[in-house]
């Protein structure tokens, strides 16, 4: 209750997205060396936005490199987190080479938040009841549904050499451009209860990506932090969320409209109770 307080009266006097602007973007100290390697500066699709060295995610393959790394938000909020061992490693990350990182990394969800019908991200999946192919693996998508905040689609990745098949969840939120907010924080509240409701009770690292994976990405990674924390009745201190991330990832959560947004969103679920109750649904 005392960090609610403290965020709505840090939004009213401005502390916090003065604390937010002064924040580093990218962590002192870190390396980004694999990214400019001569084999590695067509994977990325932004000259400003690269990996860190130290959490990138590699590939099990001799092309090993993609702009993601690898987030886990557990330790955020200085050690008060007991109960976040549910989204302990989050995958941030591109589409491209996505096939390889899904199955290299074990996820079996992908969120994504992209407006349809722009070309920001590889469409690495197929249309409902097609599939696409690339080298040694193939995704068939078995269907697609939703409404006009989220697409919701069900698909298979198969391993073409090994003959390895696994479930892929994608849940795309459609209403969000890229360097501004969603334009209804009711339907992103929305997006964010059925993600953790689709997450519940799984262990593997979620797949999060968006287009140079810093912005919208940041502010779900957010959002579903400290949804997590407020169902535990833990303090919510935002921008030590941010600061888990950076150290992270570069530049997450890129503008001070997308801080103010997440922020008044946490405000809105906490005062609101707008948390949906989590049914527990186990691999099915
Ligand atoms: N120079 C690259 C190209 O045009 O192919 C830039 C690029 C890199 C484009 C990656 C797309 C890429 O994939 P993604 O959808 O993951 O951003
Ligand atoms: N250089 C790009 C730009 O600022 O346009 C990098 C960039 C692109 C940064 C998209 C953030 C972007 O948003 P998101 O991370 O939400 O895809």
């Amino acid at each position: 209750r005392e960090s609610m307080i403290q965020l709505a009266e840090g939004l009213i006097t401005g502390t916090v997205l003065a604390q937010f602007d002064q924040l580093y973007r990218k962590k002192p100290g870190m390396t980004m060396s694999c990214a400019r390697l001569p084999q590695n500066i067509s994977k990325n699709r932004y000259r400003d936005i690269s990996p860190y060295d130290a959490t990138r995610v590699i590939l099990k393959s001799n092309e090993d490199y993609i702009n993601a790394n690898y987030i886990n938000v557990s330790n955020a909020s200085k050690g008060r987190l007991p109960a976040l061992k549910l989204i302990l490693r989050l995958l941030t990350s591109l589409s491209h080479c996505m096939p390889g990182c899904l199955s290299g990394a074990g996820s079996l969800q992908i969120w994504l938040l992209l407006k349809n019908r722009q070309v920001k991200c590889h469409q690495y999946w197929p249309e409902p009841s097609g599939s696409s192919s690339y080298g040694n693996f193939q995704i068939t998508c078995h269907s697609e549904e939703g409404n006009p905040a989220y697409v919701f689609r069900e698909m298979t990745l198969t391993n073409l050499e090994k003959e390895e098949s696994r479930q892929l969840t994608q849940i795309q939120y459609i209403a969000w451009p890229d360097h501004g907010v969603p334009d209804d924080s009711s339907d992103f509240l929305d997006f964010v209860c059925l993600v953790r409701k689709k997450r519940a009770g799984r262990e593997e690292p979620v797949v999060v990506h968006c287009s140079a994976g810093i912005g919208r990405t940041g502010v779900l990674i957010t959002m579903e932090t400290a949804m997590c924390l407020i169902e535990c009745n833990q303090p919510v201190y935002p921008l030590d969320i941010v600061r888990t991330m950076r150290d992270q990832r570069a530049m997450m959560i890129q503008t001070p409209s997308q801080y103010r947004f997440v922020c008044e969103a946490i405000l809105k679920v906490y005062e609101e109770g707008f948390i949906k109750p989590l049914q527990a649904s186990p691999h099915k």
